[in-house]
């Protein structure tokens, strides 16, 4: 999988980007056809790609089979797939290896016994909506179909690293941590081995023990607690990561860390035990060239423009994002809000009442959980965003993804994204409270002027305190308007002007910022996104307008306002 740094010395990696066939399955009986052990025909792509992108494909909603060939020694092989959408089966040499739902969360898949020589692999990604679908079909983002992400294959030998989640708990002082590690690792051969198994933090060795693991097994094991005195702390200013590297006689895993604390005490949001105001904005990654399979060189291009914009943190709206963009953030010191495409209306009661539909959203969040644990940057688990909190069926829902990202999320803040401000139910759930609403722009039986804000602070206020919630610290997680980008007018009153979005969010800022019990904004949103064709209503060119850059990363006027305000916030610390 592809990161910042190098993940493995010993393994031998090798990344499967590059050249694919790949053939659209009109008639979605590719496997009737028998596709799996080899596509009849097929164009050329580069994955990883979207397929809407491909000249003629840009609506087409069904299954794009991909065919790769590669040669090996064989052995016991480990394929890495990091966004597949949505759907993903997948066969070697005509055997079914695995199969995937999710379309922004890793997956791994281990075959053994694999002969020496030339292999096929085949992916079938399936991206059609039905009832069980995350999202659903009313959402606002595009439906892309592909191979969106890396893929790789890793011949494993003897005892291997599937994975390690670096545990610690910082003293009062911050300057001592207590750190234990927690191992995955999978014994590569039939028979049992023993290794040493050796885990290193920066310089400091914390775990070198022998361990046996059975054939073909899994152990999981977590090691007893070492003190690492003096350390350096991971900050805004000051993102100091340490290497971990963890080896087996055979193998090795190679990881970064930061020591930081986060929480959220008295109504402040406290990082390394000092307050902070969080100053972010909503990003897709996503361009209309390319999709959601967003190229490196545009996210460090993103980073440039929220750092120059005077953003300390970024939320991943609505998915997880590539962990290469996570470890960008880590290196650059910006604050991360990490959630699944758990998305508002277009979730019915129904279907937030569906065992189905809640099981799948606790395995996305297994699984961001399980891949971004390590990441310090990442501050904020979202559960969900805007699906429908004032109902008492969506407490049960809350409360297990609640329990699950506290016990197995490592030190997070957690919360949703509620759109049910004043009769949200689940907020008890929420270490801070975040709101999306759009005074000013949608009206939610208000005049739908900027005015409704001054009364809506002081009615959050109130109900937060009613229910005995008042003392989280709020987020203002959405709120904006749409700009068409080069429209203008001298009239503040013309929506779909440059002008009224400068102004909509200047008002929301100013009037955020100086609200006491606030302790963040997160603009809506970073750039321009195309968006689904359900969602006609107010989405110009079928692309969702409220970026303060257009798609192309072209400022609005917006841009520069923000940037004014957020650089002297963050000067009046
Ligand atoms: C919601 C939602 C966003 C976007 C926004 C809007 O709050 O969470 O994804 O759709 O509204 O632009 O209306």
């Amino acid at each position: 999988m592809k990161r910042l740094f190098k993940n493995h010395y010993k393994r031998k990696v090798e990344m499967l980007s590059g050249s694919w066939k790949f053939l659209a399955d009109t008639e979605s009986n590719g496997e009737v056809r028998g596709w799996q052990n080899g596509l009849p025909s097929g164009d050329t792509v580069i994955v990883p790609s979207v397929w809407n992108n491909e000249l003629g494909l840009l609506n087409f909603e069904g299954c794009g089979w991909y065919e790769k060939k590669f040669t090996s020694e064989g052995g016991t092989l480990l394929f890495e797939f990091e966004s597949v959408m949505t759907l993903a089966t997948v066969w070697l040499d005509g055997n079914k290896i695995g199969e995937h739902y999710g379309a922004f969360t890793q997956f791994d898949i281990i075959v053994n016994d694999v002969s020496c020589g030339e292999h096929t692999l085949i992916v079938r990604a399936d991206n059609r909506i039905d009832k069980k679908s995350f999202p659903q079909r009313y959402t606002d983002w595009y439906n892309y179909g592909g191979i969106a992400r890396d893929v790789s294959v890793s011949e494993l030998k003897g005892i291997t690293v599937l994975s390690n989640h670096i545990k610690y708990e910082l003293s009062e002082d911050l300057t001592n941590a207590n750190v234990s590690s927690l191992l995955e690792l999978y014994n590569a051969s039939a028979e049992a081995l023993t290794s040493c198994v050796n885990v290193k933090i920066g310089d400091t060795v914390i775990y070198n023990e022998s361990v046996t693991v059975e054939g073909y097994s899994k152990l999981s094991l977590e090691t007893p607690a070492v003190l690492m005195e003096n350390v350096k702390l991971w900050d805004t200013e000051t993102p100091n990561l340490y290497t971990v590297v963890t080896s087996t006689e055979t193998d090795d895993y190679i990881d970064k860390i930061g020591f930081r604390k986060i929480e959220a005490k008295n109504g402040n949001i406290l990082l390394n035990n000092r307050s902070i105001e969080l100053l972010g904005v909503n990003r897709h990654e996503e361009h209309p060239d390319w999709g959601f399979a967003f190229p490196a060189k545009l996210m460090k291009k993103d980073i440039d423009l929220m750092l120059d914009m005077g953003c300390n943190t970024v939320r991943g709206s609505h998915y997880p994002n590539s962990r290469i963009f996570v470890d960008m953030l880590d290196e650059r010191g910006i604050l991360f809000w990490s959630e699944i495409p758990m998305w508002g209306c277009g979730f019915s009661w129904e279907a937030l009442q569906d065992p189905d539909i809640i099981e799948r959203g606790l395995n996305m969040h297994k699984e961001m959980t399980k891949y971004y644990y390590n990441h310090p940057s990442i501050i904020i688990w979202g559960m969900h965003n805007e699906i429908d909190t004032s109902k008492d069926f969506t407490i049960p829902l809350t409360k297990q993804y609640y329990e699950h990202l506290r016990e197995f999320g490592g030190n997070r803040l957690i919360t949703h994204a509620s759109n049910h401000p004043l009769n949200d139910l689940c907020m008890g759930y929420n270490d801070i409270v975040c709101i999306n609403i759009y005074h000013g722009w949608y009206n939610y039986g208000g005049t739908g002027s900027l005015k409704d804000w001054d009364k809506f602070v002081v009615d959050l206020k109130n109900y937060l305190t009613e229910k005995g919630w008042f003392g989280k610290p709020v987020v203002m997680s959405e709120f904006g308007a749409g700009a068409l980008a080069g429209f203008h007018s001298h009239f503040d009153t013309v929506r779909w002007s440059e002008e009224y979005q400068r102004d909509l969010i200047e008002y929301c800022l100013e009037l955020f910022h100086k609200t006491d019990y606030m302790r963040g904004t997160y603009v809506w949103q970073f750039c321009n996104i195309r968006t689904s064709y359900s969602m006609d209503l107010n989405r110009v060119r079928y692309f969702n307008n409220k970026g303060v850059l257009d798609e192309y990363r072209n400022p609005k006027s917006s841009y520069f306002k923000i940037k004014e305000l957020y650089h002297r916030y963050a000067s009046e610390k």
